[in-house]
């Protein structure tokens, strides 16, 4: 670790009454960094509070839920906050008004985009997750159970597809094989995290390759409020689709253009060579250099006609 980690982890030391927050609508890697570190911190002695949003159930097998706050944000003052996974600041949705007034903040993440708002600030662009870099920090306090290996497991098998995006690197392999060595049924949280679906989640599927095009290897779907509600899904359904429709031969970057609930439209993209962190931070979003999102203003469609336009010359400066 490097000098200023000492600094942090004074700080986690000093900290008895501490704030985890994932960013809005977590995945994997959120949750598992934030339950993760829950989880250890709650094992040295600390009073631990988890702000996260309702996430998928794939990963409600994974321990510590019972951190989850439920109550009045505004009764909350914790003497250290630590965000997990989280770019910006406003991410943090509404937990950011309570990382507004607590002094001590630290920023743990992997986000290229990140905007270093944290008094502390451990990112770094090259770890294949938050988890990874959580698993980096709390080795440090040499308490690492079968539920927190399970936990920063899963973080990192979602956020590198299995170790199979150009973010694995030879340490996430080596932290995965200390991982593996406690007790952690790898095989299920594989099938559960990359492969499994529900019928929800395959009714959404089904209508979202119903409306697949492929041009200029791109390939795109766009999905309205109304298709995504009448399919029987729920919004925590659709992550699995925009990584699926890269997976076709000649395709070179995949668009996932839906309508939220909010009447927002979000886009994903997902590349195999193209770097799409550019095109979303443009857009206001953020990400990583083959992941990436923005939320626009406009319509599903006016706003895929905006994208693919930026990435068919992205694309074609690439080629
Ligand atoms: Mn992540």
């Amino acid at each position: 670790m490097e000098s200023y980690d000492i600094e942090l982890q004074e700080a986690i030391k000093n900290g008895n009454n501490i704030c985890i927050a994932g960013h809005i609508n977590p995945d994997g890697d959120a949750v598992s960094s934030a339950l993760g570190l829950a989880l250890c911190l709650k094992m040295i002695g600390k009073d631990v509070t988890v702000l996260l949003e309702d996430y998928s159930h794939k990963f409600y097998y994974i321990k510590g839920r019972e951190m989850i706050y439920k109550g009045d944000y505004d009764k909350l003052e914790p003497d250290l906050f630590i965000a997990v996974d989280c770019g910006s600041k406003d991410r943090l949705g509404d937990a950011q008004s309570v990382f507004d007034r607590t002094e001590n903040t630290i920023n743990i993440d992997h986000h290229i985009s990140n905007t270093e708002y944290a008094k502390y600030n451990v990112v770094y662009p090259n770890a294949s997750s938050t988890s990874e870099v959580v698993f980096e920090i709390i080795r440090n306090f040499s308490v690492i159970t079968d539920e927190i290996a399970s936990a920063l497991y899963t973080g990192i098998v979602s956020d590198t597809g299995g170790f199979k995006h150009n973010c694995t690197s030879p340490r996430t392999h080596e932290i995965a094989s200390v991982l593996i060595g406690f007790e952690v049924p790898y095989s299920e949280i594989q099938n559960k995290i990359l492969y499994s679906k529900s019928r929800e989640e395959l009714n959404i599927f089904i209508k979202a390759l119903n409306k697949l095009k492929i041009e200029n290897g791109i390939s795109r779907v766009i999905l309205t409020k109304k298709e995504i509600l009448e399919s029987g899904a729920t919004y925590k359904d659709l992550d699995g689709i925009v990584s699926f429709i890269l997976n076709i031969d000649d395709v070179d970057a995949a668009v996932f253009v839906y309508e939220k609930e909010n009447g927002k439209t979000k886009v994903s993209m997902r590349s195999i060579s193209t770097d799409v962190s550019g095109i979303a931070i443009k857009f206001g979003g953020g990400g990583h250099k083959l992941a990436a999102g923005a939320d626009f203003d406009c319509t599903v469609e006016e706003a895929e006609k905006i994208i693919v336009k930026e990435l068919e010359d992205v694309v074609s400066e690439g080629a």
